[in-house]
Protein backbone atom coordinates (compact mmCIF):
# COMPACT_ATOMS: atom_id res chain seq x y z
CA UNK A 1 0.00 0.00 0.00
CA UNK A 2 1.27 3.40 -1.00
CA UNK A 3 2.37 5.82 2.08
CA UNK A 4 0.96 9.13 2.26
CA UNK A 5 3.76 12.14 1.94
CA UNK A 6 3.18 14.90 4.48
CA UNK A 7 1.95 17.93 2.91
CA UNK A 8 4.33 21.11 3.28
CA UNK A 9 2.02 22.57 6.48
CA UNK A 10 2.40 18.85 7.61
CA UNK A 11 6.06 18.63 7.43
CA UNK A 12 6.98 22.23 8.75
CA UNK A 13 4.91 21.27 11.60
CA UNK A 14 6.82 18.16 12.01
CA UNK A 15 10.04 19.84 11.77
CA UNK A 16 8.77 22.19 14.41
CA UNK A 17 9.05 19.76 17.16
CA UNK A 18 12.34 17.74 15.56
CA UNK A 19 14.66 20.52 16.48
CA UNK A 20 17.68 18.12 15.70
CA UNK A 21 16.77 17.36 12.36
CA UNK A 22 17.05 19.71 9.17
CA UNK A 23 15.39 19.52 6.19
CA UNK A 24 17.37 18.30 3.24
CA UNK A 25 17.64 20.40 0.13
CA UNK A 26 14.90 19.31 -2.24
CA UNK A 27 13.05 18.66 0.92
CA UNK A 28 12.65 15.18 0.39
CA UNK A 29 14.19 14.01 3.68
CA UNK A 30 15.44 15.18 7.25
CA UNK A 31 18.48 14.66 8.49
CA UNK A 32 20.46 14.42 11.69
CA UNK A 33 24.08 14.55 12.39
CA UNK A 34 25.62 13.12 15.85
CA UNK A 35 28.64 12.54 17.23
CA UNK A 36 29.36 10.06 20.27
CA UNK A 37 32.89 9.53 22.33
CA UNK A 38 34.08 6.74 20.14
CA UNK A 39 32.97 3.90 17.37
CA UNK A 40 32.04 1.57 19.99
CA UNK A 41 29.44 4.04 21.45
CA UNK A 42 28.50 4.89 17.78
CA UNK A 43 27.63 1.66 16.79
CA UNK A 44 26.35 0.50 19.64
CA UNK A 45 23.50 3.51 19.23
CA UNK A 46 23.31 2.38 15.55
CA UNK A 47 22.66 -0.92 16.60
CA UNK A 48 19.67 0.17 19.01
CA UNK A 49 18.07 2.01 15.90
CA UNK A 50 18.37 -1.10 13.59
CA UNK A 51 16.61 -2.86 15.79
CA UNK A 52 14.01 -0.22 15.90
CA UNK A 53 13.66 0.06 12.55
CA UNK A 54 13.77 -3.35 12.04
CA UNK A 55 10.24 -3.44 14.06
CA UNK A 56 9.06 -0.54 12.58
CA UNK A 57 9.88 -1.85 9.05
CA UNK A 58 11.69 1.85 8.04
CA UNK A 59 15.13 1.77 7.76
CA UNK A 60 17.56 4.92 7.91
CA UNK A 61 20.14 5.94 5.71
CA UNK A 62 23.37 6.43 7.22
CA UNK A 63 26.83 7.17 7.28
CA UNK A 64 29.33 6.26 10.18
CA UNK A 65 32.76 7.29 10.29
CA UNK A 66 34.32 6.39 13.35
CA UNK A 67 32.13 8.49 16.12
CA UNK A 68 29.98 10.47 14.10
CA UNK A 69 26.98 9.40 12.50
CA UNK A 70 24.76 10.80 9.72
CA UNK A 71 21.34 9.88 9.53
CA UNK A 72 19.18 10.55 6.74
CA UNK A 73 15.10 9.96 6.76
CA UNK A 74 12.61 9.66 3.52
CA UNK A 75 10.61 7.25 3.16
CA UNK A 76 11.26 5.71 -0.82
CA UNK A 77 7.71 4.01 -0.64
CA UNK A 78 6.32 7.56 -0.57
CA UNK A 79 9.05 9.20 -2.90
CA UNK A 80 9.70 12.07 0.28
CA UNK A 81 8.67 12.43 3.79
CA UNK A 82 6.12 10.74 5.48
CA UNK A 83 4.98 10.03 9.29
CA UNK A 84 7.04 7.07 9.33
CA UNK A 85 10.20 9.23 9.34
CA UNK A 86 8.63 11.40 11.77
CA UNK A 87 8.07 8.21 14.17
CA UNK A 88 11.84 7.18 13.46
CA UNK A 89 12.87 10.37 14.46
CA UNK A 90 11.60 11.01 17.47
CA UNK A 91 12.70 7.21 18.77
CA UNK A 92 16.02 8.06 17.72
CA UNK A 93 15.91 11.36 19.29
CA UNK A 94 14.72 9.31 22.09
CA UNK A 95 17.56 6.74 22.04
CA UNK A 96 19.95 9.71 22.51
CA UNK A 97 18.44 11.12 25.04
N1 LIG B 1 12.36 2.22 4.69
C1 LIG B 1 12.24 3.44 4.20
N2 LIG B 1 13.02 4.40 4.67
N3 LIG B 1 11.37 3.72 3.23
C2 LIG B 1 10.57 2.78 2.72
O1 LIG B 1 9.76 3.09 1.84
C3 LIG B 1 10.67 1.47 3.23
C4 LIG B 1 11.62 1.21 4.24
N4 LIG B 1 9.91 0.50 2.79
N5 LIG B 1 11.80 -0.03 4.70
C5 LIG B 1 9.87 -0.80 3.37
C6 LIG B 1 11.15 -1.16 4.09
C7 LIG B 1 9.51 -1.77 2.27
O2 LIG B 1 10.54 -1.89 1.35
C8 LIG B 1 9.13 -3.13 2.81
C9 LIG B 1 8.81 -4.09 1.69
O3 LIG B 1 8.02 -2.99 3.65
Amino acid sequence: MPIARLTDAERDDALARLPHWTLRGDGLAIVRELRFADFGEAFGFMTRVAIAAEKADHHPEWFNVYNRVEITLTTHDAGGLSARDVALAQAIDAMVG
